[in-house]
């Protein structure tokens, strides 16, 4: 198996990817889902970090800090900055963003590493739909400090058109923030995935098709 067919199988077996009929942030109806809220172990999440980190270091994106948005990207970054710091060697910064400011303490809108002017930060997140979660984090991050954002790492690229445009959300991400957007799979893997019976999900399968055909951009 290649590594992003276990990818995909083990988003299955932890009922993280499941087949359906779901209705999504931007209103679309959609054949599958992808929750990354029910990976609930620790080796799960362990097993989690380490195709984060690959990804990251497969693709040599430069990094000093890994920022996971509140709330779901937080455990997100911390697996990954474990597994960079156990599989690699590589010992990264992370920080993550309150959702409301504190205003007691050391107060302040981030928890982690402080963020620097030229700080080179990887944003790490779950999916990728219409990037409206990737456009919240950006000024975030900039109103901290003038950082590098220097990538995206997601898990899934959904690989639909964002909403108004014949764009992908990470083609659009990248032409609006010059941020390059890598995922460890997208839908087209998904799909094949499936017709090579990596995964059980045959009766989705035309559906899976119906649904690229109507959102879905080239990969
Ligand atoms: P955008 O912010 O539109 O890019 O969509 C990403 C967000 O949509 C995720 O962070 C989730 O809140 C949600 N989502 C999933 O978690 N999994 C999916 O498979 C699809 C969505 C979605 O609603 O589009």
């Amino acid at each position: 198996m290649t590594y992003k067919e276990e990818f995909i199988r083990f988003m299955v077996d932890s009922g993280v990817l499941t087949f359906g009929e779901f209705t999504l942030k931007s209103g679309r109806k959609a054949p599958y889902f992808i929750n990354c809220g029910n990976y609930k172990t620790g080796a799960q999440l362990a097993r989690l970090g380490e195709y984060y980190a690959e990804c990251i270091k497969d693709n040599d994106i430069p990094v000093e800090t890994l920022f996971g948005p509140a709330y779901k990207g937080i455990p997100l970054a911390v697996s990954a900055v474990v597994a960079l710091s156990n599989k690699f060697g590589y010992d990264v910064s992370y920080c993550f963003d309150r959702k409301e400011a504190k205003d007691h303490g050391e107060g302040g809108m981030f928890v982690g590493k402080k963020l620097t002017d030229g700080e080179k930060v990887v944003i790490i997140d779950d999916v990728m739909t219409s990037g409206k979660a990737l456009g919240e984090s950006m000024p975030k991050l900039k109103s901290a400090a003038d950082v590098d954002v220097t990538g995206m790492v997601i898990t899934v690229d959904r690989m639909e058109k964002a909403l108004n445009t014949e764009l992908s959300a990470v083609q659009q991400a990248y032409k609006d923030y010059g941020v390059k957007v890598y995922s460890i799979v997208n839908m087209n893997d998904i799909i094949k995935a499936i017709e090579d019976g990596i995964v059980d999900g045959k009766d989705y399968l035309e559906q899976m098709k119906a649904y690229r055909a109507q959102y879905g951009v080239e990969g």
